[in-house]
């Protein structure tokens, strides 16, 4: 099927998840099915005003189940440049986060297709940190705590409250990984996390993913160098933006992120694709391999 990007599909001659112009994808899990939330690309200066979500049962057909917040109605505080979303399950209900206006806002649904409900204000507002308030992600650990991190230039981390919806700012963590831009995600594998991120400029042909690895979710961390990068000789460039999900109930993980669509793309006409990502024995994550075949995994029943 074709998702309606903001600009026109995307080449047929190659497989990027979804057909059409996305970026910055939040890859879940939710009961037995697979979850896409990306921001809409296709227009100069990144101006998306609207968040869709889709799913799938195995990573390569996806159903697109529309707009999920669009800020011209659904969110008072912000009307364009609605970027890098991310999910959260808690009890039952659904926390979506979302960069609008350099502001983190987040909204509220029984169902992950929502409808959502915005807070009603920004759950991290313009300059109460240092750097830009965009890109947020969300790590829950072992244990159930739940982690919200963003940032553009330095990284930020906070415990989230029981509710989702707020945090103690005096309890913020910062930091400036190497050659930090944007994009940072936690994830954790055995008693190893991870922390990932974008260095340089997504309109850039070496927007790329760096890590590092640590004992905490917080730290501190070791820099491990390149997790994705271009590989020019096969035209796949600004390899960016990522999210990583373990495949429930295996060991398998996969990443997804954004390119320059191909063919023809640039900052700001991109593609979501995904691939594999393999930790190795001694806790390092062996460089992705990016491809331009679909990657198909049928996600196991009731995960
Ligand atoms: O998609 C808009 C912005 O571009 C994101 O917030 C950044 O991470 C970069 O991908």
């Amino acid at each position: 099927m074709i998702a309606d990007g903001l600009g026109a599909p995307t080449s047929d001659e190659q497989p990027s998840a979804l057909r059409g112009y996305y970026a910055d994808p939040h890859l879940m899990a939710f009961d037995g099915r697979y979850y896409l939330y990306p921001t809409s690309d296709g227009v100069e200066g990144w101006e998306a005003t609207t968040f869709r979500v889709f799913s799938s049962p195995d990573l390569v057909d996806w159903s697109d189940h529309g707009v999920i917040i669009d800020l011209a109605s659904d969110v008072a505080w912000a009307d364009h440049r609605a970027w890098a979303p991310a999910i959260a399950e808690r009890s039952g209900r659904y926390y979506f986060y979302f960069t609008a206006e350099n502001n983190i806002g987040v909204a509220v649904s029984d169902s992950p297709t929502g409808p959502f409900t915005d807070l009603g204000h920004p759950l991290v507002a313009d300059g109460d940190f240092e750097g830009t308030a965009i890109d947020p992600s969300v790590f829950t650990d072992d244990d159930g705590t739940v982690y919200l991190f963003w940032g553009n230039s330095v990284a930020h981390g906070v415990r989230l409250s029981d509710d989702m919806q707020s945090f103690d700012p005096a309890a913020v963590f910062s930091w400036k990984p190497t050659n930090f831009r944007e994009a940072a995600w936690v994830h954790r594998r055995g008693e190893v996390y991870y922390l990932s991120w974008s260095e340089n400029d997504t309109r850039e042909e070496d927007y790329r993913v760096r890590y590092a690895t640590g004992p905490t979710a917080f730290g501190p961390w070791s820099d491990r160098g390149t997790l994705v990068a271009k590989v020019p000789q096969r035209g796949i460039r600004a390899t960016g933006h990522h999210s990583i999900l373990r495949v429930p109930g295996t060991d398998d993980w996969v990443i997804a992120y954004h390119r320059f669509a191909i063919p023809h793309g640039d900052g700001f006409h991109r593609e979501v694709v995904i691939d594999r990502l393999v930790h190795r024995a001694d806790g390092t994550i062996e460089p992705v391999v990016p491809t331009r075949e679909p990657l198909r995994i049928p996600i196991p029943p009731r995960s």
